[in-house]
């Protein structure tokens, strides 16, 4: 994270934001929990019932696990697209450099469109990218933009340690776990459920009740580990 943020790829207050992710880890025991697995396998249902399902990435992200977002990019056969909150050209290059140096070329560095009603610059999205989607993978975020992507219509999957955050209540999945690991156990996950049938994913999602799931993750994090 210092690297990034010395090279400019993560901004200052994500530097915060990966101090406040820290913290709750902390509460979980810094390991996955088994409701975080329950998470991980809706969400991962969710995304492989998508037509067009995109991943967001952001500084704090980029920096903490691009490659192994570009795994599981490839497992999910998704783009994966740059959503910056502190959005400048600059820092939108230097996120597509991260990645093209795995051999990755990435959506939104000319983000075109607009998600409506979103003050914030996370409100610019590509054409070719998240305007499309029909499923967001959204990782490290606070803010309204995981209500405004559902207000249009996609379904949202977090990765956000903090139960109570805006993002973790609006997702339709959220999985409350560090993105360093819940992004490598999401590929695993992916590529063992290709191979299921449409039904079986359908009735994955129908045994989960992602607010039920989100009040359980925040139990374990006020009650201690489990
Ligand atoms: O790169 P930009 O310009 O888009 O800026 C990124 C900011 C700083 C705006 C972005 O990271 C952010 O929205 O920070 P927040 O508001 O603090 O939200 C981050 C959320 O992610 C908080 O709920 C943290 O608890 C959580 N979090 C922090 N580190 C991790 C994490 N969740 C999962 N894994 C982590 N490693």
């Amino acid at each position: 994270m210092e690297k990034g943020f010395e090279k400019g790829v993560v901004a200052a207050a994500g530097l915060i934001a990966h101090g406040r992710g820290e913290a709750l880890d902390y509460f979980l025991g810094e390991k996955t929990s088994g409701e975080a697995k329950s998470q991980i396998e809706a969400g991962a249902a969710m995304l492989l019932l998508a037509k067009n399902p995109v991943i967001s990435v952001n500084g704090n992200s980029t920096a903490l696990c691009a490659g192994k977002i570009v795994q599981l990019s490839k497992a999910l056969g998704a783009p994966i697209e740059v959503n910056l909150f502190y959005r400048a050209k600059k820092r939108l290059k230097l996120v597509e450099r991260e990645f093209r140096k795995l051999g990755v070329k990435i959506l939104g560095v000319n983000g075109g469109k607009k998600i409506p009603n979103l003050s914030s610059k996370r409100k610019f999205v590509d054409s070719r990218g998240i305007w499309n989607a029909d499923a967001v993978l959204v990782m490290l975020e606070d803010g309204d933009r995981a209500e405004h992507l559902r207000k249009m219509g996609k379904k949202v999957v977090a990765v956000d340690l903090n139960p109570l955050s805006r993002t973790a209540r609006k997702a339709n999945i959220t999985i409350v776990d560090n993105v360093t690991r819940a992004v490598p156990l999401l590929s695993k996950k992916i590529s063992a459920m290709k191979r299921w049938n449409k039904e079986k994913l359908l009735q994955t999602l129908k045994k989960f009740s992602g607010k039920k799931s989100l009040a359980r993750s925040e139990a374990l994090i006020r009650n201690g580990l489990e």
